[in-house]
């Protein structure tokens, strides 16, 4: 039995978030793939059973069952001593990117790829708060290859939770962000890393974009 096991499904850049810490740690690890789209993690079984949230990803780790991808980080960190960093810092960036550059991209990326007939101004609506939320982030890259400094911690890689994923599935003008892309290029090029439709199992759903 692996010493991590994760619940997941693949098109989730949340659960990206966990199964790239538990690569770059290289950790052991497997996982078990949930039936998102048909509903599995809405059903009052599932809640009932793995986590009340209703949400994924979801770690077990021997007795303890984590949810919340940034309680998720926090924990391997600690774990492999991997990835830490100054800790009111890294909760101020990681709240941020729960709150804005995670969410917003997250949702506008499934109204263009999944959902039923979006609206097109809610889908304007969102691409407006990623882009908002990018040019923060390229704010703070300015000088720094990652977030707090010279090295990474767990609130970057939680803000790649999205950006693993082919670049047609968050089709903003990539050039406008050169340090966001070269940040993401710098996850992409350390030991153990793996795209996200290349780390998470499980049957995929194709989007219109993919
Ligand atoms: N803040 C949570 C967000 C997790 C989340 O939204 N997960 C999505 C998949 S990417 C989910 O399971 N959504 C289920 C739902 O909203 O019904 C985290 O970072 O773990």
């Amino acid at each position: 039995m692996s010493e991590f096991h994760l619940h997941c499904f693949p098109e989730s850049g949340g659960c990206y978030k966990a199964a790239l810490m538990l690569a770059l740690c290289g950790a052991d690890w497997s996982a078990q793939w949930v039936d998102y789209f048909n509903g599995e993690t809405r059903t009052p079984e599932w809640r009932g059973r793995v986590s009340v949230m209703g949400e994924v990803p979801v770690l077990g780790h021997g007795a303890r069952r984590l949810t919340q991808s940034g309680v998720i980080l926090t924990h391997l960190a600690r774990h492999f001593g991997r990835f830490g960093g100054e800790e009111e810092e890294v909760l101020r960036w990681l709240l941020f990117d729960n709150h804005k550059f995670t969410s917003y991209l997250a949702t506008w990326r499934f109204l263009l790829g999944w959902a039923d007939a979006p609206d097109p101004a809610v889908v304007a609506f969102f691409r407006a708060r990623v882009e908002a939320a990018f040019a923060v982030v390229e704010a703070q890259l300015d000088g720094r290859p990652f977030l707090l400094g010279a090295a990474p911690c767990i609130a970057d890689v939680s803000m790649q939770g999205y950006l693993h994923y082919p670049l047609a599935e968050w089709p903003l003008e990539h050039v406008r962000f050169p340090r966001v892309m070269a940040w993401r290029d710098r996850f992409a090029a350390m030991d153990g890393y793996a795209p996200a439709y290349a780390l998470l199992p499980g049957a995929r759903r194709p989007g219109r974009l993919t």
